[in-house]
C-alpha cells in the first residue's frame, strides 16, 4: 500500500493496528503541521492509553543516545514496548547527530519504535509535534515513550512539559555538574544519571550535584515542594558503553512513575501537559492572525504611522489587539 495516497485518517487507523509503517507515515503528518497535523490529532486523542512518557536530556555528547539505546533494549526484554524520539533543533537539515544515534540505535530490538522529528518552521513547530507524535505513539500502543534531547533551550523546555519522568545526563570533569545547574536541568530533573562512570571524576561530579541539590533545597528553589515536600531527585552512576548501571536507571524510572501515581502528580504532570499544548496552539494561532492583520493594508497603513511617529505604538498596539479579538 502507498501510504501517501491515504487520508491521515486511513494512516492513523492502521498505526493503531500495529502497521508500524503507517506509524511512521502518521508521525511525519504530524511533523509536517498544519491540517493533517490536526486530522491525525482528532483520530488519535480517544485513544491514547496512558503511556509513561520520559524525557532524557543532557549537554551534547554525554551518552543520551547510547544510554537511551541500553534502557529501551532492557524494557523491551522485559516484555514493553517502547519507542524513542530523537529530537535534534540544532541542525533541522542535515538531522546533525541524529544520523550517528540512529546508526547506534539500529541495533535496538525490533519492537522498539525509533525515529528522530525534526519540523519545518511551522506555527507551533517542535512544542506542538512533540505532543502530538507522543499521543499518537500512546494510541499505538507503545510504553514507555522515550523522548531524547540535547538540554539546552526551548526545546529542552518542551519536551520536559511533555514528559512524566525527566533524566538528565551529565558526565563527569569540566563541570558538568555546573553546566547543568546553569542551563536549568537541575530543576527539571527527576532523576540523574552520572554517565561515562569509566571516566576520572565520576565521584567528584555527583558530590557536586548532590551540593547543588541541597543548595537548591535550601534555597526553596526544587520543584512541586508543596506536594513533595523534600524529594531528592536519586542519582546513579553509568556506564552505558558497557551497560554499567542501566538495570538501576530502569528501576528509577519505574519507581517515579509508581511514585507519581501515588502523590498525585501523575495527574498534575498530564494538567500541565494539557495547559501547555493547549497554550501553545492558542499562541501559533494567534501570531499566524496577527501577521495577518499586520500584512493587510490597514495594518501596514498602521505600521506606517507608527514609522513616521504619527502613531503611539501603545495605542496602535491596542487596536490591533482589538482587531485580533473582534474577528
Ligand atoms: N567512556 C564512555 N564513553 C561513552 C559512554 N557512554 C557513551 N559514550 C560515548 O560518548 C559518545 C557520545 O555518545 P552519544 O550516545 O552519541 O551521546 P549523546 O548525548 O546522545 O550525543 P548528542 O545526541 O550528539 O548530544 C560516543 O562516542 C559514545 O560511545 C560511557 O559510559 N563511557
Ligand atoms: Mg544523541
Amino acid at each position: 500500500v502507498n501510504l501517501r495516497g491515504l487520508s491521515a485518517e486511513e494512516v492513523v487507523a492502521r498505526a493503531l493496528a500495529g502497521d508500524r509503517r503507517a506509524t511512521g507515515r502518521a508521525l511525519s503528518l504530524v511533523e509536517g503541521g498544519g491540517d493533517r497535523a490536526d486530522a491525525v490529532t482528532a483520530a488519535t486523542f480517544a485513544h491514547t492509553r496512558g503511556a509513561h512518557v520520559i524525557g532524557v536530556t543532557g549537554p551534547p555528547g554525554a551518552g543520551k543516545s547510547t544510554l537511551v539505546a541500553r534502557v529501551v533494549a532492557a524494557i523491551a526484554a522485559a516484555g514493553s514496548r517502547p519507542a524513542v524520539l530523537a529530537v535534534d533543533p540544532s541542525s533541522p537539515l542535515t538531522g546533525g547527530a541524529i544520523l550517528g544515534d540512529r546508526v547506534r540505535m539500529a541495533e535496538i530490538d525490533a519492537t522498539t519504535f525509533i525515529r528522530s522529528v525534526a519540523t519545518r518552521g511551522h506555527a507551533g513547530g517542535l512544542a506542538l509535534a512533540i505532543p502530538g507524535a507522543v499521543r499518537l505513539l500512546d494510541a499505538a500502543g507503545y510504553d514507555p515513550i522515550v523522548i531524547e534531547t540535547v538540554g539546552v533551550g526551548q526545546v529542552e523546555v518542551d519536551v520536559t512539559a511533555t514528559a512524566d519522568t525527566t533524566l538528565v545526563v551529565v558526565n563527569p570533569g569540566m563541570g558538568d555538574a555546573v553546566q547543568a545547574n546553569k542551563a536549568g536541568l537541575l530543576e527539571v530533573a527527576d532523576l540523574f544519571a552520572v554517565n561515562k562512570a569509566d571516566v576520572d571524576g565520576a565521584a567528584d561530579t555527583r558530590r557536586d550535584l548532590e551540593l547543588m541539590l541541597d543548595l537548591s533545597h535550601v534555597t526553596g528553589l526544587d520543584r512541586e515542594p508543596a506536594t513533595n515536600p523534600g524529594r531528592r531527585p536519586p542519582i546513579l552512576m553509568t556506564v552505558a558503553t558497557t551497560g554499567e548501571g542501566i538495570d538501576d536507571v530502569v528501576a528509577a524510572l519505574v519507581d517515579h512513575r509508581e511514585m507519581l501515581a501515588e502523590d498525585g502528580r501523575w495527574s498534575a504532570r498530564r494538567a500541565r501537559r494539557a495547559r501547555f499544548e493547549l497554550a501553545v496552539r492558542v499562541n501559533a494561532g494567534t501570531d499566524r492572525r496577527l501577521r495577518g492583520l499586520l500584512d493587510d493594508p490597514r495594518g501596514r497603513a498602521l505600521v506606517d504611522d507608527v514609522v513616521a511617529g504619527r502613531r503611539d505604538p501603545v495605542s496602535a498596539a491596542h487596536e490591533l489587539g482589538d482587531r485580533l479579538a473582534a474577528r
